[in-house]
């Protein structure tokens, strides 16, 4: 039966992609070029034992078009899943930028937005400890707008030169294609502790931001600094942001690793199933906005992209949301297809002189043409503007559009002078006269060079729990380093970060922080220059701690949130009732978790429906573990293994874990114990709902972390 999906807000894009849409329901089959097929079981054979014949054209047809259907993954961000949905703004923002989209707040602009993983193949986990891509595609009036940046507000490297090594250090290494999705090894190591501008990244990476509990709960940044153009051609720097509605919430590393096993498609499944369930998931979009006045009032360069601009100094101003509210209809057309690109603006918007954004201009149509084959990947209807595109280019591989004008060229006058260029007035995108008075030259600047600074504002602003996280990925990563030389250079830039974090992870490396840190100069020095003037630098800045860098201060809450409800014959089914009542009044969901699928009989002899049985599900699925009563339900459970492993992993990975006062004796055969402090963070044993609810709203007790006897 087909599922009953909420209805998705109708936009113009969805309306555009119908007429590229099809469906085989109630239709005969054909062959490509639209003839009936008769049979399609047998190919045309020279009797029914003999050869198959050349001449069927129906076999040859599908088996070629089966033989062509891949195409090149991404080189980088291969692995992703996207969703359609709508942009709404909150305030005119005229004063700053003309862009349209954000100037009319009567209007839901079109978004289609891809999230993916960094290393990874197309087929790897959901869950690798890395940067997560968060790539806004708005099909505005003024045709499409792409906002392709990451979870991370800052990048590894500071000039485009550097990513092709960056991506080539990361990647499996060349020899033998080990490791896949995972930047734990010698050739990524090797290059950040060379690359010393990459110290602030690596801090980002390394903490619990790598392992996003969901698309949902994942902040979005464009990293570089842009530029908003007003009407009167004023330009501000602009940092742009998402803020997920539902708060900044991971999963632990433990837990990650298992969930790679247990559903590599966790997050991708739980993007899909929150759509799917009506639960659209919401960013707002935020902006600072820095008046040109104040270019080089900070004690770093905005055009830096390893460094962000502290929310103390520089407040985002949330001005409009976005709301995802519908699944492709087909991954390959619309996910796979979609082609972003930094350089799809809209007048209002500019670039700045980033070094690392002036690359990716040049990198993103150029990528497309080996991806998707063709010049006219603009064509393909998930990357067409709403407004149809009138210019002189022509042909190409797959073209579409048929283009009925005699001329080709501009000036013309066979053709009227037409498609005429628009007046900036009138819209024509004018790009913004920045003075420049410059010497050609192949450099870095000096602005550039504090390359620890900010590591350290990171590091500081980091709860205890997530600065152990930090330690505790580095130890894992650098472990996995078999090169010892590679490790004490890291050691070395983690000193200049922290010296008890260097001090910490140097330990369970079984090595010694290097007294003098080695930091190489990763950039060239010109033939005038003095080595000692080029060294990296740690300016003290002002601020030492941001609030906004640290998620245990983000919004938390019930919402969509998993509990599994442990449960087996004769279960207290009041129990059951009050619990799953209040989880979805709450707007989360519970989920019967027991020993077998099907049915279990409740203790008042009725039938309860199982959604997942403990042989084919795992408490890293879940957020949170609940425990009714009833004393068969708790002897069936106290006898299974998958039971007691369930709540011990649960409370191994900080997890509330509630029980009315019955389910309670569960707990005694488990590492959680009944001995345990009742004020233990996330152990609500009381059977009082609401602290329990109250327990999961918070997303993780990592207080209880550094206690837990669980072994993995
Ligand atoms: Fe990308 N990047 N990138 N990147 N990037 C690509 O384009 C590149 C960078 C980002 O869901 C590629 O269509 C260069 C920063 C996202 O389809 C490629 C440099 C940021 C996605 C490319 C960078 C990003 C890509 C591969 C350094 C955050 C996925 C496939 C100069 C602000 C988009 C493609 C999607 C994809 C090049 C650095 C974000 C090869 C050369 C910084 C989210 O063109």
């Amino acid at each position: 039966m087909a599922k009953k999906v909420p209805a998705p807000k109708q936009s113009g894009k969805i309306n555009d992609l119908v007429q590229n849409t099809e469906s085989g329901l109630n239709e005969l089959m054909t062959t490509d070029q639209g003839l009936l097929i008769n049979d399609d079981q047998n190919s045309l054979k020279a009797g029914e034992r003999g050869a198959t014949l050349l001449e069927d054209f129906i076999l040859r047809e599908k088996i070629t078009h089966f033989d062509h259907e891949r195409i090149p993954e991404r080189i980088v961000h291969a692995r992703g899943a996207a969703a359609h949905g709508i942009f709404e703004l909150y305030q005119p923002m005229g004063k700053y930028t003309k862009a349209k989209f954000l100037n009319d707040t009567s209007r839901q602009t079109p978004v289609f937005v891809r999230f993916s993983t960094v290393a990874g193949s197309r087929g790897s986990t959901d869950l690798a400890r890395d940067v997560r891509g968060f790539a806004v595609k708005f099909y505005t009036e003024e045709g499409n707008y792409d906002l392709v940046g990451n979870n991370i507000p800052v990048f590894f490297i500071q000039d485009a030169m550097k990513f092709p090594d960056l991506i080539h250090a990361v990647k499996p290494e060349p020899h033998n294609e080990i490791p896949q999705a995972a930047s734990a090894h010698d050739t990524f190591w090797d290059f950040i502790s060379l690359m010393p501008e990459a110290t602030h990244m690596i801090m980002w990476a390394m903490s619990d931001r790598a392992l996003p509990r969901s698309f949902r709960m994942m902040e979005g940044f464009g990293v570089h600094t842009f530029r908003f153009i007003n009407d009167k051609n004023e330009s501000f720097f602009v940092k742009f942001h998402w803020k997920p509605l539902l708060g900044v919430h991971s999963v632990a590393w433990d837990e990650a690793q298992q969930i790679s096993g247990k559903d590599a498609d966790f997050h991708r499944r739980d993007l899909w199933d929150a759509i799917e369930a009506g639960a659209f998931p919401e960013w707002e979009f935020g902006v600072q906005i820095i008046p040109e006045a104040d270019e080089h009032k900070f004690d770093f360069d905005l055009l830096d992209p390893t460094k962000l601009v502290p929310e103390e100094l520089v407040p985002v101003m949330r001005i409009g949301k976005m709301t995802l509210n519908r699944n492709p209809d087909n991954f390959f057309a619309e996910t796979e297809q979609v082609a972003f690109h930094p350089g799809h603006l809209v007048p209002g918007i500019d670039f700045t002189n980033d070094p690392l954004l002036q690359g990716r201009l040049f990198s993103y149509t150029d990528t497309q043409l080996s991806r998707l084959g063709s010049p006219n990947f603009h064509e393909i209807p998930i990357n067409r503007s709403l407004n149809t595109v009138h210019n002189n280019q022509r042909d190409g591989h797959m073209r579409q559009q048929i283009n009925k004008d005699v001329t080709s060229y501009h000036p013309n006058t066979i053709g009227g002078g037409c498609p005429y260029q628009a007046k900036a007035a009138d819209g024509g995108f004018t790009s913004h006269m920045e003075r420049i008075d410059a010497k050609k030259i192949r450099g870095r600047s000096k602005s550039f060079f504090d390359h620890f600074s900010q590591a350290t504002l990171f590091f500081n602003s980091q709860s205890a729990p997530e600065q152990n996280h930090i330690i505790d990925a580095l130890r894992f990563e650098l472990s996995n380093v078999t090169i010892p030389a590679i490790r004490e250079r890291m050691l070395g830039i983690l000193s200049m970060v922290d010296k008890t974090l260097a001090q910490r992870v140097a330990d369970k490396l079984g090595m010694q922080v290097p007294k003098k840190p080695n930091q190489p100069i990763n950039h060239s020095i010109p033939a005038d220059g003095k080595v000692a003037d080029y060294q990296p630098v740690k300016v003290d800045p002002a601020l030492k701690s941001s609030a906004a860098l640290s998620m245990a201060n983000s919004v938390k809450g019930i919402k969509s949130r998993k509990v599994a409800i442990l449960a087996a014959d004769g279960v207290n089914e009041a129990s059951i009732k009050a619990i799953v009542t209040k989880l979805t009044a709450d707007g989360a969901s519970g989920m019967i978790v027991a020993p077998r699928m099907g049915q279990i009989k409740g203790d008042k002899g009725n039938d309860i429906m199982v959604n997942k049985a403990l042989f084919n599900t795992s408490s890293v699925l879940f957020d949170a573990v609940y425990i009714p009563g009833g004393q068969k339900s708790i002897n069936a459970l106290v006898n299974e293994p998958d039971a007691i492993h369930f709540i011990n992993q649960a409370y191994r990975h900080c997890k509330a874990i509630g029980a009315d006062k019955d389910g309670g004796l569960l707990l005694d055969a488990t590492y959680v114990g009944t001995g345990q402090d009742e004020a233990e963070g996330g152990i609500i044993i009381d059977g009082n709902i609401h602290h329990f609810v109250n327990a999961v709203s918070m997303h993780r007790s990592w207080e209880r972390e550094p206690s837990s006897k669980v072994p993995a």
